[in-house]
């Protein structure tokens, strides 16, 4: 029998910091509560999931937490109240920009020499010239949030860190109602296996092959819809590698889940192109797609003008959200996807019951 999430949520065993991170939500959303923000929960990076109850083998995946943490900066500066769920150690708001791989801190800096009529003088260091504006603004954002508290960092590191504590932040934020937003980033193992099945010490290699049967992790998202947050704003992300599966898996979620948007993106082509697939009102779908025009300058919005007719006959939006050839190194298509959902999160709490 597949794990349905009640069951996983009985069986499995939570983490120890579980407690601790759903009090620093709970108080989290109070505070924000009372200052009138909305919040977006987005989670990031890839979970892993161990083959070994000491564990030293894992199963990982690729995502380096790239989409999350930009995001995450996207949707503070348009004034959301940001819970930051990643992978420990894979990128975060800020920091991101001179992280150890791509242009490491050292890079950013000169030294200044001292001065020769100066005996006591010690040499300065400052940031090169043509970064100092940059890193400004960096700061300046970086700032902003810490001095007004508006983010909230939690991590996770295995498949099962990532349910619970998703499910904990969840829980926490459904007073919000509408005024939350579930920006699902993250890159969640399918596969996982119950702690009763793992092996308590190393794998040994001396019976040659090494087969494990791994079971399938529950659709999260059916409980989160209906169950832990039932007007909450959810947008889910599908990533795949044929993009002949896209829309066909976007518009399944949709349609099993029912939720409000998916965004799809491929693999090779995910910096640069993404595609919106949605299923709510027309007068939301319209907000996202303002009439005025693209949400920046250097973003298409373009609709899908080749998809297969729906099997349900449901009537979806899906469009693309393409960063110009021009624009590929110097803008984040994270700031058009964030533009265009904050639009259609607006009007969705516009349109609903408001809350108490
Ligand atoms: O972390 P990253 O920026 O390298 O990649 C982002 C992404 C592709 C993991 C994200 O956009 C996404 O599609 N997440 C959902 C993956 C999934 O289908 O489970």
């Amino acid at each position: 029998m597949p794990f349905s999430a009640e069951s996983y949520f009985q069986t499995q065993t939570p983490p120890t910091t579980l407690q601790h991170d759903t009090d620093a939500v709970r108080e989290f959303v109070q505070r924000q509560t009372r200052d009138g923000k909305k919040i977006v929960l987005v989670t990031s990076g890839g979970t892993t999931v161990p083959l070994e109850l000491n564990v030293v083998r894992y199963l990982d995946n690729f995502s380096a937490g790239t989409r999350g943490a930009t995001s995450a900066e996207y949707f503070l500066s348009a004034g959301y109240a940001v819970i930051f769920m990643h992978r420990q150690f894979s990128l975060q708001p800020f920091s991101r920009h001179y992280s150890h791989s791509t242009n490491p801190f050292l890079d950013f800096l000169e030294v200044e020499p001292p001065s020769p009529s100066d005996p006591d003088a010690v040499p300065r260091i400052s940031v090169i010239k043509e970064n100092r504006e940059f890193l400004l603004r960096v700061l300046a954002a970086y700032r902003d949030a810490h001095s007004k508290g508006t983010l909230l960092t939690l991590t996770f590191v295995t498949i099962n860190d990532y349910l619970f504590l998703l499910r904990a932040v969840s829980e926490q934020m459904a007073s919000l109602g509408r005024r939350s937003m579930y920006y699902l980033a993250a890159a969640v193992s399918d596969f996982f296996l119950p702690t009763q099945r793992l092996s308590e010490h190393k794998i040994q290699s001396g019976k040659g092959s090494l087969q494990i049967e791994m079971d399938q992790v529950p659709k999260i998202l059916k409980p989160l819809v209906s169950e832990w947050t039932r007007e909450g704003f959810v947008v889910s992300f599908k990533l795949e590698t044929d993009p002949k599966l896209l829309i066909p898996k976007a518009r399944m979620a949709l349609e099993r889940y029912g939720h409000h948007v998916v965004i799809g993106n491929d693999l090779a082509r995910r910096k640069f192109e993404v595609l919106f697939v949605s299923r709510v009102p027309r007068t939301v779908i319209d907000a996202g797609q303002s009439p005025t025009g693209p949400p920046i300058d250097s973003t298409i919005i373009e609709p899908v003008t080749d998809a297969p007719p729906t099997q349900s006959g449901a009537d979806y939006t899906e469009t693309w959200l393409i960063l110009e050839e021009k624009d590929r190194n110097s803008v984040e298509i994270e700031e058009g996807i964030v533009d265009r959902l904050v639009k259609m999160h607006d009007a969705w709490i516009e349109a609903g019951p408001r809350i108490p």
